[in-house]
């Protein structure tokens, strides 16, 4: 091992030397990235011999469910005796593809408590102070990718198996929207050739992630293109809302409106888009931007939520209707930057 590391501190490192139980743990609503990331972890610390578990605060889109491992990670919401257990036990806990500790969900109390040495392993902006470490890396366009230098700087390069890459390929192929966003840096696609070179099938992985879905869904989007999609082009803005009745209507299962919200974009000038969806007690929103309107300050001002510069979530507990009034409003004080490029 060399102490040049530039994603490791040799503290962190040094943890990694004999670590005892560890726990990792993602966000809420996980995407590809947060699972492929996780998974990635385990299998490269379990080849390593490490006693390894991973909890997720809620259910995973289906279409991550072919990842190795899977099967393996704790639903907090499923199964919260088991989660809350292993947090307890853990002597160490990582965090990994999230910058604040509420984003852990039903977790959060618990993990706050537990007594392990925390970790943080994350690229969204601005991470909070929950963690003892932090390793944090804003120019990364996935923490999968995070990830593998870490294997690299932690002398693990030789227990990255087609196991190991599949997850981590995952990872980066969907944070980066299939290389067509946050994928600008040629180190990332040096990292996806040594991937490559496991003999993983990449066209298999997209396959199985964006090619799986239900009629149902198919129909879910055409419905929300064609009925509910509202397009302001004073704005360069467009959005979708879906209540939860319309939801059931098309036997709606978690993942299914996986990337509507990025389609919006389709349409010429569009620069800022958004996803609302009525859940039981909140409405949850999904926003995408393009160019330099900073989408997770928009969303951490208005919208309780954050995340990326152009990709991030927030929340409203207000209606539906009365969520998308409270946008729709908001848009002329960002008329300048929305207009300007
Ligand atoms: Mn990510």
């Amino acid at each position: 091992m060399n102490d040049t590391s530039k994603y490791l501190t040799k503290q962190v490192r040094d943890l990694f030397a004999d670590p005892g139980e560890i726990v990792l743990v993602t966000h809420v609503n996980p995407d590809g990235d947060a699972i492929g990331t996780m998974l990635g972890f385990y299998w490269l610390l379990k080849k390593k011999g490490y006693p390894v578990n991973m909890i997720v605060p809620n259910e995973i889109p289906f279409f991550l469910e072919w990842l190795p491992g899977y099967h393996q990670i704790v639903i907090s919401e499923i199964n919260h005796d088991k989660a809350t257990a292993l947090i307890r036990n853990a002597e160490l806990l990582i965090c990994l593809d999230f910058n604040e500790s509420d984003r852990l969900g039903d977790l959060e109390e618990e993990f706050l408590k537990a007594g392990a040495t925390k970790i943080l392993i994350d690229h969204h902006p601005d991470p909070g102070d929950f963690t003892d470490h932090i390793i944090s890396f804003t120019a990364l366009g996935s923490a999968a990718e995070l990830v593998y230098y870490l294997a690299i700087e932690l002398g693990m390069r030789e227990l990255i198996d087609k196991t190991v890459a599949e997850c981590l390929f995952t990872g980066i192929m969907t944070d980066t929207g299939c290389f067509s966003f946050s994928s600008s840096q040629p180190e990332t696609y040096l990292v996806v050739a040594d991937l490559l070179k496991t003999g993983i099938d990449k066209d298999r992985i997209y396959m199985q992630v964006y090619d799986n879905y239900s009629a149902d869904r198919m129909r879910l989007l055409g419905y929300s293109l064609n009925d509910k999609m509202v397009v302001l082009p004073e704005y360069r803005t467009a959005y979708i809302s879906l209540t939860e009745k319309e939801l059931q209507k098309y036997n709606h299962v978690t993942g299914d409106t996986e990337g509507f919200v990025n389609i919006l974009f389709s349409i010429k000038g569009i620069r800022l888009t958004a996803l609302f969806i009525e859940k039981k007690d909140h409405i949850k929103i999904s926003f995408r931007s393009r160019g330099d309107f900073h989408i997770n300050k928009f969303s951490e001002r208005h919208f309780n939520g954050g995340g990326h510069k152009n990709a991030a979530g927030g929340e409203s507990n207000l209606s539906l209707e009365q969520t998308i009034d409270k946008f729709v409003k908001l848009l002329p004080g960002y008329a300048k930057e929305l207009l300007s490029g």
